[in-house]
């Protein structure tokens, strides 16, 4: 019986925004509310901090003196740093579980791009990465970020270098359809209600697609 019945995979469900919109707060509860729903899944985060290029990344970040490494260079370390991890999102996908990301390419992107980089450089090294199936954009006002809990201590955490973050963000939402924007700045209770009910729609429509393995190609 089991061998008949349709193979489901899992969805993959990216967060993005500008420093402390707010993603990390709504991936954890996203996790527990999936799984109120009897739906697998697991949540990532890039940088992945516990990996070799991860451990140069967190320390590329948390440093405030002059960088060691060139723009480019830092750029396609956070890119292998996602490459590191695609084996592993892609086999949970096939097991029907929805993997959850806390930041990915367009991070990767619209940080790098901020600093004067050629956007369509910047995109070269993460072409043909997992295509998500829903890219969810915490949108919200840099003066309401920069008073949230932490803001400041890293190296981007500067309002000027956010507010060029958040412009090349908005060129990558018009070049894709995945994108749902949500207003970030509002009650985390109910922005975690909207998060729900797209991401169990989504869940739902692409369980019997293919994979996407082109992103940006
Ligand atoms: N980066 C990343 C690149 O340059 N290239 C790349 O390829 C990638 C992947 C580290 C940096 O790396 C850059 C981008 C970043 O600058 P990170 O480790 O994801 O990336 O950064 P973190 O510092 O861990 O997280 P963020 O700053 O992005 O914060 P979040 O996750 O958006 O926000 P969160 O949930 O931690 O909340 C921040 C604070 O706000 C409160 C929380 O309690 C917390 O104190 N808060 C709210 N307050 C009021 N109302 C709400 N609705 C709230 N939601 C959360
Ligand atoms: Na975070």
């Amino acid at each position: 019986m089991l061998a008949n019945m349709p193979r489901r995979r899992g969805a993959l469900i990216v967060f993005e925004g500008v420093d402390r919109s707010g993603k990390s707060t709504q991936t954890a509860l996203l996790t527990q509310n999936l799984s109120s729903h009897q739906i697998p899944s697991i949540l990532r985060r890039f940088p992945d901090r516990t990996s070799t290029t991860g451990a140069l990344i967190s320390s590329y970040l948390s440093s405030t003196s002059e960088p060691e490494l060139s723009d480019e260079a830092i750029h396609l370390l956070f890119s292998a740093n996602r490459w590191e991890a695609v084996k592993e999102l892609e086999d949970a996908l096939l097991n029907g579980t929805t993997v959850i990301v806390d930041r990915y390419a367009y991070s990767g992107v619209a940080y790098t791009a901020a600093k004067g980089l050629d956007l369509n450089w910047c995109k070269g090294p993460d072409k043909g990465l997992l295509t998500p199936d829903l890219v969810i954009y915490m949108e919200i006002p840099i003066e309401v970020a920069a008073t949230r809990g932490g803001f400041g201590g890293e190296r981007y955490e500067k309002i000027e270098f956010q507010e060029k973050v958040r412009g090349c963000f908005k060129q990558l939402k018009e070049q894709d359809p995945t994108w749902r924007v949500i207003d970030a700045d509002r009650p985390v209770e109910e922005i975690q209600k909207d998060i729900v009910g797209t991401v169990l729609e989504v869940i739902e429509r692409v369980k019997e697609m293919p994979i996407g393995h082109d992103l940006w190609s």
